[in-house]
């Protein structure tokens, strides 16, 4: 007799906060990337110290990058760059190029390159506009290029062929969609294509809706195809919350694309905040998503696991999907642990079933945050727009502005000014047995960083050992072949 049995959903294992920025200033609109051809090279991004009150000008943006997995973070060298306002997006393609996208203070959006895992940045091209909120993804470039990277800003998208590291075309003219909007996100499909997505952001509290563009030919030719309603949402493009009384909130739509060749490939995912009522403070996060490249969507489903209708706002979702494994992560800024509703902590949780449920939601920050402080309120900004996600290999990196002071080193001390933080949370990856009459065989996603395959002859009591099998991998996956004989035999995945 066998039987398989992942660790249990809890254990979503969250580790030590680390503060990447550790300064002076007020650290708000967080990116986050993993370098694929190394795992443990992290680059990370935040607002220096921005000021809604000053425009464009004052403090540059931050940038950091980590050989050791996040635990320590160096600054990377931007000196070649135009300076930098605010607004940093990032994405790691499979090739090792590292893409920044930022505001820069004289007002384009500024697409820059590093080649070097984060060390240093060089400029690869300037919008002729001066955009809001611009977002980078890499991917695939279809019949075009060997892969792809797109930037959004506005309701508009340009990509740029990607042929090898370091080897980036020029990018294409602004592609605008329709109905056009702004706080959006892109996400390149298996093929190349592209999906854009947006709110109207001129609806102030709102109601609004959330619109998606497919262009289905990425790098090719044709434009944008119309748009689709994916949702309507009671958050606007400026909501106030309690917890984010000056910036206010928008629904901060979200896309990921499942590329892998598992079970959902092909699933477009879409993630966004909405309430009740456009006068509730009750935002939630939700997750749809669609298998006909964003022509229709399912229910939504709630990504937040407090009770539903008490009150506590979430807001600021992100959303990543691990390329090893199509696993999905959410993370958002929470008050569900705020007595006034006022004050925020950083929550995240997985998907491990395409987007069907999501785990017991982890608590991923150790503090507690206050935007309403006046050492923040100074800057206008709140936490700012966004926070910031990353996923590969099976650990997540969340990415927030922290003042708890948790980490014990905010040069400001607690509960001044926002550092930007993060930590790694390791999500149990599935094993799963397949069974005939006189033998069996276990799977698991490869690579599975740090999980060992465990068994015991029981489970009351259980008697753990590292397993003697040796996995083969095959087709993106670790497998064991047992033979079957009458002893019980239990075995899980362990992360030590
Ligand atoms: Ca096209
Ligand atoms: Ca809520
Ligand atoms: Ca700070």
């Amino acid at each position: 007799m066998i039987a398989a049995e992942t660790l249990p959903a809890t254990t979503l294992t969250v580790g030590t906060n680390v503060n990447i920025t550790a300064s002076t200033n007020n650290q708000t609109e967080t990116t986050i990337a993993v370098n694929p051809l190394n795992p443990q090279n992290l680059f990370a991004g935040a607002n220096g110290g921005f000021n809604y009150g000053s425009g464009h000008a004052g403090l540059p943006s931050l940038f950091y990058y980590s050989t050791n997995g996040g635990a320590s973070w160096k600054p990377s060298d931007v000196s070649a760059l135009p300076i930098s306002c605010c607004d940093q997006s990032s994405s790691w393609d499979d090739f090792g190029n590292l893409f920044l996208v930022y505001l820069a203070q004289a007002g384009p959006a500024v697409v820059a390159l590093s080649t070097n895992g984060g060390a240093s940045f060089f400029e690869v091209y300037q919008t002729s506009s001066a955009p809001d909120q611009p977002t980078i993804t890499t991917g695939p470039g279809g019949n075009h290029a060997p892969g792809s990277v797109w930037i959004t800003y506005i309701g508009v998208a340009q990509g740029a062929p990607v042929f090898g590291l370091g080897n980036v075309g020029a990018f294409l003219a602004p592609q605008t969609g329709s109905p056009g909007g702004t706080f959006g996100d892109i996400a390149v499909g298996p093929n190349g294509e592209v999906m854009m997505t947006y709110q109207n952001g001129g609806t102030g509290v709102g109601p609004d809706t959330i619109s998606v563009n497919l262009d289905p030919d990425g790098l090719g030719p044709a434009g944008f195809n119309a748009g689709v309603t994916a949702t309507a949402t009671q958050v606007g493009g400026f909501a106030p919350i309690p917890a984010q009384s000056r910036r206010l909130i928008d629904a901060e739509a979200g896309l990921a694309w499942d590329r892998t060749t598992g079970p959902h490939h092909g699933r477009v995912y879409l993630v966004y905040t909405d309430r009740p009522t456009t006068a509730s403070a009750d935002t939630d996060i939700y997750l749809r998503h669609s298998d006909d490249n964003g022509s229709t969507w399912t229910a939504p489903l709630r990504v937040n696991d407090d009770t539903f209708g008490n009150g506590k706002s979430q807001f600021l979702p992100r959303l990543a999907l691990d390329p090893t494994t199509g696993n999905l992560a959410v993370s958002f800024y929470d008050c569900r642990n705020s007595s006034g509703n006022n004050t925020a902590q950083y929550w995240a949780t997985a998907s491990l079933d395409g987007g069907a449920s999501v785990l017991p939601n982890v608590k991923v920050s150790t503090g507690t945050s206050s935007a309403n402080v006046i050492a923040v309120s100074t800057y206008k900004f709140d936490f700012g727009d966004y926070s910031g996600l990353a996923f590969y290999g099976g650990i997540f990196y969340p990415c927030w502005g922290d003042n708890s002071n948790s980490t014990g080193n905010n040069p400001e001390g607690t509960l001044t000014t926002l550092d930007a933080y993060t930590v790694a949370v390791i999500v149990p990856p599935a094993l799963t047995l397949v069974q005939t009459k006189t033998n069996a065989t276990l799977s698991w996603p490869n690579p599975t960083t740090g999980f060992a395959l465990q068994e015991s002859t029981g489970l009351n009591p259980a008697n753990w050992t590292d397993s003697s099998f040796v996995p083969q991998v095959v087709g993106g996956q670790k497998r064991v072949a047992v033979i079957l004989t009458n002893d019980l035999h239990f075995f899980r995945l362990r992360h030590p």
